[in-house]
């Protein structure tokens, strides 16, 4: 495909069948302070080759969407100060010939394209507070059949309205080994969810059910991140409400929001909100390998 680039080991990788997860550029570039995002941009993937699966980090550099950015072509990409962009900005980066980094629902939108079915993340958008402000990660995965890995959302946003909206927009949450909604680096919220599965095999089976039936749209698998990194409710609400009160003073609106809020609360919290976020973005990765490596036994 012209302006999609697939390097050769994940191009051969998905023709055969070898596992393969892609991962997103917007956490590297807008999510996490440097150097932690380099640094982390790294580690994820190595944890995916250490468990046998095949990295692909998609990002979009001066117009060209890679999917399986080798180390320097992040560094590039970060160079460049990259737009955020979701699935309807992809086009404006391509046509224009700018570098960008893409969100959950840019990411899985061109790992469809290229044949990738798993994708591992840190949150999803979803619904905010206030004035209308819906992600498009929502809408891109009521319509894109990915199995997207995440540790949920944060409590910034309208937790109540994002798990309805989930359900009218027929997007399937798996609680993995819960049942309650996780909440970013908050860890279990008290909102329940009425899908458990217990293993990364039935989330296979779940997914390829649904590819059998036709049926579109992604599976949200919901991966609390481990007990022992996360942040109590009470500790994280202070930090949060002062950065929006920020946000407000300083009229820092729509795409701005979320990054500013995630460094602001990482330095008010002393960096103990970026090790959680790093922590569950290592075991989504874990995970979406193991989801990885089921479906290619069971649909062999
Ligand atoms: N939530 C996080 N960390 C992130 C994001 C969300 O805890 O890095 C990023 C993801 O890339 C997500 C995007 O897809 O923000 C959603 O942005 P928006 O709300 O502008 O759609
Ligand atoms: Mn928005």
């Amino acid at each position: 495909m012209k302006n999609l680039r697939i390097p050769p080991k994940v191009r051969n990788a998905i023709e055969n069948g070898v596992p393969v997860v892609a991962l997103e550029s917007t956490v590297i570039a807008h999510g996490l302070p440097h150097p932690h995002n380099v640094e982390t941009a790294r580690l994820l993937e190595e944890i995916a080759i250490e468990n046998g699966v095949i990295p692909a980090t998609i990002g979009v550099l001066k117009g060209e969407i890679i999917v399986g950015m080798t180390h320097e072509e992040i560094l590039q990409m970060l160079q460049d100060e990259p737009l955020k962009i979701g699935t309807r900005e992809i086009s404006y980066a391509v046509g224009l010939k700018k570098s960008a980094a893409t969100t959950v629902s840019a990411t899985m939108r061109i790992a469809k394209l290229a044949g990738i079915n798993v994708f591992a993340t840190g949150g999803i958008g979803g619904v905010h507070v206030g004035d209308w402000d819906v992600s498009q990660d929502i809408t891109e995965m009521a319509k894109t059949d990915v199995v997207v890995v995440s540790a949920g959302c944060k409590s910034i946003l309208d937790v109540k309205k994002t798990i309805e909206f989930m359900e009218t927009f027929q997007i399937l949450v798996l609680g993995y080994k819960t049942d309650r909604f996780p909440l970013f680096y908050e860890g279990l919220s008290t909102y329940q969810l009425d899908h458990v599965v217990e293993s990364a095999s039935e989330i296979a089976q779940v997914y390829l059910a649904k590819k059998e039936l036709g049926i579109e749209g992604s599976i949200m698998v919901a991966n609390p991140i481990p007990d022992e990194y996360a942040i109590a409710e009470s500790e994280v609400e202070g930090y949060i409400n002062q950065a929006l009160k920020e946000c407000e003073e300083n009229g820092i609106t729509g795409k701005q929001v979320t990054p500013y809020i995630l460094s602001r609360v990482a330095q008010l919290s002393d960096y103990k909100t970026l090790r959680a976020n790093i922590e569950l973005l290592k075991n989504n990765v874990r995970l979406a390998c193991q989801i990885a490596k089921e479906l290619t036994v069971i649909s062999r």
